[in-house]
């Protein structure tokens, strides 16, 4: 009975997350599927006025039934000799698409606002009544995308995927697709005003037209049942004209799984499949199965991994068994070229140093990151926590700005709600307590469970000092009850105090819930030497290391870290010249790849806990 009741509740579940996604028309897996890539070089013009955009009344062009022909949109070109065009793409300078623009050209290193992009290209689909969509991986910050003259859309939010449309407005010879870029920082923006990294601008992830039947696998949702580790469960959601009473078949070949559902009126079907011989994916075993989807007009292929994540009082329980985070904190900057990483070899650098580390878990800080290095970590059997860019003082009573962080959660768990590695949410990062600010996190836990009721829920939330003595820290920020996962940042040492204070330090933690340190470190310039009480040497950030591994380990619910930062990165806070020349040096790594002394006291801390 019990087990009947979990069903129907599960079924439950699954149907409302489905209706919870139906605001956006992204497209799951868009990784694996028939795509023709539009990356490589695109031409470009920058417009700090917007000049391409709005008229010198400031009205947009394209909100203009017949727009001027000085809209950068219309692509148009020179005819007559007379004729005044004062802007030409294909004589303009090009950049790589996917790339940021400020390390590809020296002028745009500190740019912040429009760039246009353009692209050319010829489409022939494979089959006449198949649909074509245009799909961006990420663009920072807000894009407005046209091809052949006609707006598609705006997407706003540097850093989940986005596709639209372009079935009827394809034609087999000389499309263009033109591209409006903005990532002008925004007092009601996600994030907002102030952050401390790098604004790279830019398409800075790939971009591809997907081509698909004409009714098509848009959404699916596959993982192990949160009550049996023995059944796999899922839900699948076509969509198109024949969306309705379709079979789809469901396959696990190698567990010699299969499953054939038909949709119901909304296009949607739930399975099941039980197993009992399911290898499941750890850090250890970090094994992936090929699932197969297929209907009568498409197969889909994807690598997913069956897993279990849960709490239990102050443990994480992974498939059951009690784990520590053995983790560090990323930011999305690629170790080979300097700017945004958006490659397969920037992942698997910045996984294997974690791996050489003696690590197990990543936070990719402070937003979502590209897939590659995701997908990668599924492969790598690295944990991961993925975050919203709630950062800081975001505008907590503005609607706009709540409906922007909920949307840019809803695409970052849609885009990777089946990837085993992710085992948390977080909502925000060191955001301050106030009314406003808790109502606005409360709606987006409760729209994180209501969208994937399987993984943990945290946010790297502030402490504060106890009434009695300041020496004693508490969390009392009222979002510890909401959270599964109890994460906080803390800077003994270097914000706070010099090194001296860790060993007065205590934390009391009153909740009965697993702790992450989701932040703690301080700054060194790798190759500056010293004693370990002067500032930016190796040595202090060594010692640094040591007495925060000794404080921190007498908090008896400790279950995993995530020190800041694995590798030196860029900010514009950070001017001090000599030492941190526009990067924020609290690495364990240099932007080179040189490791500082610390990396190896956490190594040696991980490693001693084999
Ligand atoms: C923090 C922030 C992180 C900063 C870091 C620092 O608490 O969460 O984004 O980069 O401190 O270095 O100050």
């Amino acid at each position: 009975m019990k087990h009947q009741l979990f069903g129907l509740l599960a079924l439950f579940c699954l149907s409302f997350n489905l209706s919870g996604q139906e605001g956006h028309n992204l497209l799951i897996n868009a990784y694996n599927r028939a795509s023709t890539s539009l990356n490589g070089n695109w031409h470009y013009i920058v417009d700090p006025y917007e000049n391409g955009y709005y008229n010198y009344r400031y009205e947009p062009f394209d909100q203009q039934y017949n727009p001027s022909s000085n809209a950068y949109f219309t692509n148009t070109k020179v005819e007559a000799p007379s004729d005044l065009i004062e802007y030409d793409f294909d004589l303009s300078d090009t950049i790589q698409v996917p790339g940021d623009w400020n390390t590809q050209k020296e002028k745009l290193y500190y740019y912040e606002g429009t760039i246009w992009y353009k692209r050319s290209f010829d489409y022939v689909k494979s089959k006449d009544s198949n649909r074509v969509f245009v799909y961006f991986g990420a663009a920072n910050y807000k894009t407005e995308v046209y091809l052949n003259g006609q707006k598609l859309g705006v997407h706003v939010g540097g850093f989940t995927p986005f596709n639209f449309e372009v079935t009827d407005l394809l034609r087999e010879k000389d499309n263009f697709l033109v591209v409006k870029v903005d990532n002008k920082r925004t007092k009601e923006g996600v994030p907002t005003l102030n952050t401390d990294w790098w604004n790279y601008g830019g398409i800075t992830r790939d971009v591809k037209l997907i081509e698909t039947p004409s009714t098509f696998i848009r959404d699916y949702f596959i993982h192990l049942d949160k009550e049996d580790n023995g059944l796999i469960v899922g839900e699948v959601l076509l969509e198109g004209a024949r969306a309705n009473n379709q079979t789809v078949s469901i396959q696990i070949p190698e567990l010699k799984l299969q499953t054939i559902v038909t949709t119901d009126a909304s296009g949607k079907a739930q399975f099941k499949m039980k197993s009992k011989k399911i290898s499941y994916w750890s850090p250890k075993n970090p094994k992936l199965y090929k699932v197969r989807l297929i209907t009568d007009k498409e197969q889909l292929q994807d690598q997913i991994g069956f897993r279990s994540i849960s709490t239990e009082n102050d443990n994480i329980l992974l498939n059951g068994e009690p784990i520590f985070l053995k983790g560090i904190s990323l930011h999305e900057e690629s170790p080979i070229t300097k700017g945004r990483a958006n490659t397969v070899e920037d992942a698997k650098k910045v996984l294997g140093w974690i791996k050489e580390m003696g690590g197990n878990y990543v936070r990719l800080a402070h937003y979502p990151h590209n897939e590659h290095i995701v997908r990668l970590a599924d492969e790598m059997g690295i944990l991961v926590w993925e975050e919203n860019p709630v950062y800081w003082t975001i505008q907590w009573k503005n609607p706009e700005t709540f409906n922007n962080a909920a949307n840019q959660l809803e695409e970052m768990i849609f885009r990777d709600k089946n990837r085993t590695s992710v085992i948390i949410w977080s909502m925000a990062n060191e955001t301050p307590v106030s009314e406003a600010r808790n109502q606005f996190l409360s709606k987006l836990i409760e729209k994180a469970r209501s969208l994937d009721p399987t993984r943990l829920i945290s946010a790297a939330l502030e402490q504060s000092n106890s009434k009695n003595d300041p020496n004693i820290k508490i969390i009392d920020d009222p979002m510890a009850e909401l959270v599964d996962v109890l994460s906080f940042n803390q800077y003994m040492g270097w914000y706070v105090g010099t090194l001296d204070i860790c060993k007065d330090i205590h934390w009391n933690i009153t909740q009965n819930k697993p702790v992450i340190i989701s932040e703690f470190g301080g700054g060194a310039k790798q190759g500056l030497h010293g004693d370990k009480s002067t500032r930016w040497t190796e040595e202090y950030q060594e010692f640094l290391y040591q007495e925060n591994l000794e404080m921190l380990s007498k908090i008896k619910q400790l279950r995993g870290m995530s020190p800041w930062i694995l590798v030196d990165f860029r900010s514009p806070r950070r001017p001090l010249p000599k030492i941190q020349d526009d990067y924020n040096r609290k690495g364990l790594i240099s932007e080179d790849g040189t490791k500082k002394k610390a990396f190896w006291v956490l190594k040696a801390y991980y490693d001693s806990m084999k």
